[in-house]
């Protein structure tokens, strides 16, 4: 498999300026590859973007901290993820991907590590499968580390995930909006239905990220904008932001970061939705111990 570079060579200086203590609550590192293999299940193999590389792009970008997603071309192995958390003085903690099988002490020993929450991924694409008994028992067991839960899946199956969605016992962080059809703006069918899932359930956060995905137009996203940020108004204390640099999969329309960053005022217009948004939320579900 050919090594794919899914990221921005040189992302502009963004005009926007985040909030002192902004935290990108969606990335990644890839390997590197030579000290952290990827799984043999991988689905892409991506050129190694490990966390030299993310911390330049924080600083470059205004942000002071990370959350380090696990993506699935490292599979269950969260070595990578531990690695940057490690190296990030404090400033990065992480979402893993576990078997089901894992024991209690290795639960422990990813908390130490840094590690706050596990993700279910329900992309066909990305993952062979997607067993919901087994990830309703690793959620339950991760309830006492007061983890949460995050879930990756695309709007066509938010129905039929319904049962297994509503009996996750934890907080749960729906990645990029749970994928919505954008393209009809806010009143479009998809993002109401997820719009309506927010409002019934309030142990549910969402993550306003991945324009670059979602969006039907391209730069500037002004159709992700317009669909997404009553989301934000309506929900302001359950949203979260993040870049997803190293963008996976991404390699034939590459974001540049600064750009997306400048997304940010346009969902978030006021000083108080960008404050919650990129620091208080992030801040009480990652470094509760620290939060105010
Ligand atoms: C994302 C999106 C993607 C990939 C992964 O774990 C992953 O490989 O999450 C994708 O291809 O849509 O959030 O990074």
């Amino acid at each position: 498999m050919t090594r794919i570079v899914s990221w921005h060579g040189s992302p502009k200086k963004p005009d926007y300026q985040p909030p002192e203590g902004a935290v990108d609550a969606h990335c990644h590192v890839f390997g590197p590859m030579a000290e952290f293999p990827f799984s043999p299940k991988a689905k892409y193999i991506p050129d190694d973007a490990g966390p030299e590389k993310l911390f330049a792009l924080r600083d470059h970008l205004g942000f002071s901290r990370n959350v380090v997603v696990q993506a699935s071309c490292h599979g269950t192995d969260n070595r990578a993820t531990l690695n940057a958390i490690a190296k990030s003085n404090g400033k990065a903690r992480g979402i893993a991907v576990v078997d089901p099988a894992i024991s209690d002490e290795e639960l422990d020993a990813l908390h130490e590590g840094g590690i706050r929450g596990v993700r279910f991924n329900f992309l066909k694409r990305l993952v062979d499968d997607a067993p919901k008994d087994k990830f309703l028992d690793v959620a339950k067991r991760i309830e006492r580390l007061g983890w949460h839960v995050v879930v990756y899946f695309e709007a066509d199956i938010l129905d039929e995930m319904r049962p297994f969605l509503e009996a996750l016992p934890t907080i749960v962080v729906v990645d990029h909006l749970g994928r919505p059809d954008v393209s009809d703006g806010f009143e479009g069918a998809e993002v109401q239905a997820f719009r309506k899932f927010l409002a019934e359930h309030d142990n549910f956060w969402t993550k306003v990220s991945c324009a670059e995905r979602l969006t039907k137009q391209g730069p500037p996203f002004d159709d992700f904008v317009t669909a997404i940020s009553p989301i934000v108004e309506e929900f302001p204390d359950r949203v979260l932001w993040g870049t997803d640099w190293p963008h996976p999969n991404m390699q034939n329309a590459i974001p540049d970061d600064g750009a997306l960053v400048d997304l940010i005022p346009r969902l978030a217009p006021t000083q108080d939705l960008q404050s919650k948004l990129l620091v208080d939320n992030p801040m009480r579900l990652y470094w509760p111990e620290e939060s105010i």
